[in-house]
Parts: C-alpha cells; structure tokens; sequence
C-alpha cells in the first residue's frame, strides 16, 4: 500500500514537471525569446534520428544474424530449395531499397534540421523522377511476382499418381494421422460420428475405410512424393513443417492439401546437425486457443524399406476397435431390413390395390 502511494506520488510529480515544462515553453514563445527553444528541440531531435539508425540498424543486424538458423533449418525436400531461392531473391532486393530509403530518410532529417535563415526548397514535380520511381519498382515487382507465380503452380499442382498418401487433421490441441490401407484409398469420415474412440469420424459402413489406420506419428519414405491432405475438425489450424518448407492452413470445412518430397531420412538430418535427439516436426502455425503452444507431431523420414515394413506392421482401426466395427454392422443390418420391408410394402401395395 506504501508502495503504491510512492509510486502515485512520483506519477503526480512527473506531471506536475511536464506541466510546468509545458508553461515555460509557452511563455518563452509569447515573450519572444522561443527561437533558442526550437533550435535547441531540432537539434536533440536531428541526433535522435542518427541514433535511432544506428542503434536500431545494429539491433535488427544482431537478431536477424543471432536468429538466422532458427529462421533457415536445413532443407530436407525437393521443392525447399526453389522456395529459399525465391525467398532469399526477394529478401535481398527489397532488404536493399529498404536499407538505403531509410538512411535516406534518417541522413536527411538530420541534414535538413531547423537552421535560422535557411529556406525550404520548393520543388513541386519532376516527370523524369517520377517515371523512374514507378517503372523501376513496377518492373521489379512483376518480375518477383511472375517468378514466384511460376514456382508456386509447380509446387501446388497436382501431386504424381504413385505418392504416398496421409491425412492430417487438426483438433485443439493436436493432430490426428490416418493413412489409406492397402487398397490406397481413404475411406469416408463423417464428423457427426466423432467420438472418443471415433476421433476421425470413420464411416466404417463404406468398405474402403475398413483397412484404413490411425497413427501416432507421421512416417514417409524418403525420394517418393508425399500427398498430405489435410482437415480441421474445429477452428483454423495451420500444418508448419519448416525442414519440408511446408505450411498450409487447415480449415474446418474445406480440406486442402500439400505435396512434397522428403531428400533426407530422420537418422541422415541426425547426423548432418550432430544431435541424436533431432526429429523433424509438423507444428501448428496458427494461434488455436490455449493448448496451441503444445501442438506438435513428430515425423520420421524412414528408407522405403523401413516405410514399407512400419506400414506393413500396422492395424487398421477396424481391426483394433470391433465395438465401433459392430456398431456399424448393426446400423447396416437394420437398414438391409428395413429396405426389404419398404421393397415388401411396394410389391404388395400394387397387388392390394387391385384386390380392392
Ligand atoms: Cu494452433
């Protein structure tokens, strides 16, 4: 409570201060004696300028080279090279127009501080100038987005017909992992079936679902094309996967997808950054609510041969949930019987009829 009545004490006294800054600003100006004010207030000001530059230059230089690894992992897929070309292209040429027009900007503001006698120079237009500043910029422009446009249709069109095909779908607060059995397809989810052990909302009563399994982590095989479709089951989420330069958002409602393909197994990437413990990782990239921070998933880049054995090793959901399995028979079975018994009612109406 002291604490407190300090602190408001000194809050009163600050502004009592800056008050009385303010008058005697104010009766300088109206005795005629103001002009020293503003030539001493231009000057501080002309110096901050320099040292904002300089001090907030070396700050941004600092970060940007103390954060550069976290910001660039190692590339470990195919098209993560073309993606770092065009980033670190467009990068450098708008890093350097945005260096040298702030040192202008800065320089100038200290050059061209309040000097007595000194008037502005009126400089209403010039056409060469302008043409300059827009042709040069619109060129540039179109240049970086034609290139990136190109880039990004490759690596957004249609994924090859033999890539290795998985589900991603976010929940708050983690991800579900569902792959195709051995008939490659997915099988129909509908989310009114979600439940607890339903977590997918797997329509068991569509035969392409049946061999279909659930995952604790996303495996891929390394050098093969890797479909991810990816879903959300509540609020946005965004599939992150920075070694893949992968991100694409998952909205609920509208599934959208991601291609790709894996250059480095998990044990290579272990290797190359000396660490045992490395795992590459499919992190949520869209604040989700209050788990968000924790929505994270392990991927293991296997050798097709490793793939090929953990795939074969897995069980489909049906298989490991028969209660859920059942269900569905049951829902089946009644709706065989009452199709017969509307098929029944249709044939013997007719017949009704023309006894009577
Ligand atoms: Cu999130």
């Amino acid at each position: 409570m002291i604490a407190l009545g300090i602190l408001l004490v000194l809050v009163l006294l600050l502004v009592v201060f800056g008050l009385l800054f303010r008058i005697q600003i104010l009766t300088s100006i109206f005795s005629g004696s103001s002009t020293r004010e503003i030539g001493t207030s231009n000057r501080v000001n002309a110096i901050l300028f320099i040292l904002f530059m300089v001090i907030g230059g070396a700050a941004f230089a600092y970060s940007f080279i103390e954060n550069y690894g976290k910001m660039n992992p190692p590339i470990a897929s195919v098209h993560g090279f073309a993606m770092e070309r065009l980033f670190w292209t467009t990068m450098i040429i708008i890093g350097i127009v945005f260096v040298l027009t702030h040192i202008a900007l800065f320089v100038y503001s200290y050059k061209y501080q309040h000097k007595e006698g000194r008037r502005a120079y009126f400089f209403p237009h010039n056409n060469k100038i302008e043409i300059i500043w827009t042709v040069i910029p619109a060129i540039v422009m179109a240049g970086l987005v034609f290139a990136g446009w190109k880039e990004w249709t490759k690596i957004t069109g249609p994924a090859p017909k033999d890539s290795v095909v998985l589900e991603v779908m976010g929940k708050q607060f983690n991800w579900l992992v569902r792959y195709p059995g051995r008939d490659q397809k997915l099988g129909v989810v509908n989310y009114r079936l979600i439940d607890a052990t339903n977590e997918f909302g797997f329509d068991l009563s569509d035969k392409s679902g049946l061999d279909d399994f659930v995952a604790g982590e996303v495996h891929v095989p390394k050098g093969h094309p890797v479909l991810l479709k990816i879903r959300s089951r509540d609020v946005l989420h965004a599939v992150y996967m920075p070694h893949f330069r992968v991100q694409m958002y998952a909205v609920p409602g509208m599934p959208t997808k991601f291609w790709f393909t894996p250059t480095k197994t998990t044990d290579e990437m272990r290797a190359q950054l000396g660490n045992p413990k490395f795992n590459y990782e499919l992190a949520c990239n869209q604040i989700c609510g209050r788990g968000h921070f924790a929505m994270k998933l392990n991927i293991i880049v296997d050798e097709p041969d490793d793939y090929v054995a953990w795939y074969a090793q897995q069980k489909s959901f049906s298989e490991q949930n028969p209660d859920v399995l059942a269900t569905f028979k049951q829902k089946s079975d009644k709706l065989v019987e009452t199709e017969n018994a509307s098929a029944a009612a249709a044939v013997v109406t007719p017949a009704t009829k023309a006894s009577l």
